[in-house]
């Protein structure tokens, strides 16, 4: 092989193993999501895609510029390089065709980034479609309420970590806090914004078709010890299925008459767990001593618990043996937890479990 030809397979070589690691990346950031239901790479909303769309055209274009930098980068140290017997090329100063063009490309290559990521976020900040279900997201150090309201604005009820959202209807959610900073991210459909005291924010998607299914969320503004662990969850559900949803969660709390049940009733008093829990019965149902005349909302609603599938903002499954251990010692489970370790026997905890598990 001549000197030459060696160098032309040296810069091809080159060149296809930049575009080769380059598209791994590329492979492995869309491929490698542990979960797709945490990655933004898997745009489920309307809005998620928009902004996906201006993620992929700057991926292309950057990648474009990184690989003919490199090329040009590669192919002029390769053919300038000092050699023996070869006399170095004289410096050239100035050259004004050369300077305007490389003006001009930077100028164009910033003009194609910036014309679609306008239109993203004037699409996706502008006022909600009409007709928009209205939810009102509150972060607590370390949980989310989500309080749903009807076409008025009146409350219609609040439950906690969970959100159930009708697959493709816009959803307009007002972001507020009841202490510190928080944050509302849900990689697949909408993020990420601020959840600030004093402050409402507010966003909205719109799922796609065919997105049914459960979706992470994730608190993605550091808050204090339990940040880590403040989590939620979105269910994107056919119309039918967040009726019967919604249905439930407006009923009252189911009474039951059932012994055990009735014993962890009182033990829920007896241990002021009302005092920062509500579980709101039916008057005609609870005696006065069960439902105190102002409930403080200092932690989640209670009276639709065993609707949903986790507790703890999503850090436990909701069953049996996580209910015993976070009654146990909630801190022990979640550092910083404002439920505090309240002593229970294992008895009390037995009682209070079959109490929570009949609040369908
Ligand atoms: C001082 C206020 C306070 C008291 C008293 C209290 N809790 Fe809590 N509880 C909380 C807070 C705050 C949370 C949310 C913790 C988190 O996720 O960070 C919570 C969470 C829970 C959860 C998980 C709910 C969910 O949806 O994630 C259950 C169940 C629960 N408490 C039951 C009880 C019971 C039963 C008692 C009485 C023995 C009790 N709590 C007493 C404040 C309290
Ligand atoms: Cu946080």
């Amino acid at each position: 092989m001549t000197g030459r030809s060696r160098q032309i397979v040296l810069v091809v070589a080159s060149f296809v193993a930049v575009a080769f690691v380059s598209w791994l990346i590329f492979i492995a950031f869309d491929g490698a999501a542990i979960d797709k239901r945490m990655s933004t790479l898997n745009p489920l909303s309307d809005q998620a895609q928009s902004y996906h769309d201006v993620y992929v055209l700057v991926w292309w274009l950057s990648g474009a510029v990184f690989v003919v930098i490199m090329a040009a980068t590669l192919i002029l140290s390769i053919h300038y390089r000092e050699r023996p017997g070869v006399e170095p090329r004289r410096d050239i100063h100035g050259n004004t065709r050369l300077e305007i063009l490389w003006t001009i490309i930077p100028i164009v290559i910033v003009l194609i980034m910036v014309v679609p990521t306008f239109a993203a976020v004037l699409s996706v900040e502008g006022d909600a479609e009409e007709g928009a279900l209205e939810v009102t997201a509150t972060g607590h150090q370390w949980w989310f309420e989500f309080t749903y309201h009807d076409s008025d604005g009146n409350e219609l009820f609040r439950t906690a970590n969970e959100m159930h959202v009708p697959v493709e209807q816009a959803v307009n959610v007002s972001l507020v806090s009841n202490d510190v900073i928080h944050a509302f991210w849900v990689p697949a459909l909408f993020g990420k914004k601020d959840m600030m005291p004093g402050h409402n924010n507010r966003l909205w998607f719109k799922s796609k078709p065919g997105t049914e299914g459960m979706h992470y969320g994730q608190c993605v503004e550091y808050c204090g010890d339990s940040h880590a662990n403040m989590r939620f969850r979105i269910f994107v559900e056919s119309a039918a299925d967040y009726d019967a949803w919604v249905t439930n969660q407006i009923a009252k709390a189911k009474w039951s008459d059932d012994e055990l049940v009735s014993a962890g009733r009182e033990v829920f008093v007896a241990k002021a767990c009302n005092s920062c829990h509500q579980v709101e019965y039916s008057k005609s149902d609870a005696p006065d001593w069960l439902v105190p005349p102002t409930v403080a909302a200092i932690g989640p609603n209670l009276s639709h618990l065993a609707s949903r599938t986790t507790i703890a903002s999503a850090l436990l499954d909701r069953d049996e043996s996580s209910l015993r251990a976070w009654l146990k010692n909630p801190p022990a489970i979640k550092p910083g937890s404002r439920m505090p370790n309240l002593e229970l026997t294992d008895d009390e905890i037995t009682k209070l479990i079959a109490m929570l598990d009949s609040l369908e």
